[in-house]
């Protein structure tokens, strides 16, 4: 392998991968956010491209990279146990709806189309983006050890797939090249993109 078409990198899926009925969770850090913003920006385009409706792209902020694990587990976690009165809801919500026929548009009617447009049910996929860069204490190495065993725990424990969105640079140079904002002639490549296609073709995983 080798020569001007080697593709280095993620090559495109063989399935076409619809998440128009999907909803995302992003958590993100506010640490190293001239990167992380638009890492954050290409993963959801990404996502959008892929089908997955605004509405149903939820992103949350945590201080650093070290938050990331605990974020996302809690936040599932909630989605999971607040589905079911999610779904409750809407349901009492569409009877006094259906009680309400004769009349003008209600309120409630009102409630339950704003509803409608959030899929009910929990997260079907996680993606979770920071920039950690080596400085020059063991800092570094502590905390990419411990996201990268968090984040694929939050994964396997709550069964909702989650992506791991950190970037373990050396320098800011190698970061910026990869959230594509690099200083050099080429921008680099946006691993947010490939981050977004990710959490949609692993949200849609199944035999
Ligand atoms: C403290 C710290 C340092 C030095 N570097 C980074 C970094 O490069 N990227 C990042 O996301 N967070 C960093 N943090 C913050 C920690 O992740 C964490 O927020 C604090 O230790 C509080 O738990």
């Amino acid at each position: 392998m080798g020569g001007d078409d080697f593709h280095k990198g993620v090559k495109a899926a063989s399935r076409s991968l619809d998440g128009s009925n999907l909803k995302v969770l992003i958590v993100h850090t506010r640490w190293n956010s001239e990167i992380v913003d638009p890492l954050v920006f290409a993963a959801k385009r990404e996502l959008e491209k892929h089908g997955v409706q605004p509405q149903n792209i939820i992103v949350h902020d945590v201080p650093g990279a070290y938050e990331l694990p605990g974020a996302a587990m809690r936040l599932i976690r909630q989605s999971q146990q607040q589905s079911t009165n999610l779904v409750s809801s809407v349901v009492e919500d569409l009877m006094t709806t259906a009680g309400e026929l004769s009349g003008s548009v209600s309120g409630s009617t009102r409630d339950a189309n704003d509803k409608a447009q959030l899929k009910a049910g929990p997260f079907d996929a996680a993606i979770c983006i920071g920039v950690l860069i080596k400085g020059s204490t063991m800092h570094f190495e502590y905390i990419a050890d411990a996201v990268s065993h968090g984040i694929m725990r939050v994964g396997l424990d709550t069964g909702v797939p989650t992506i791991f969105g950190v970037l373990t640079c050396l320098n800011d140079d190698q970061a910026m090249e990869r959230a594509g904002i690099g200083r050099g002639e080429t921008k680099g490549h946006n691993h947010g993109t490939d981050w977004g296609a990710a959490a949609v073709e692993m949200a849609l995983l199944q035999l």
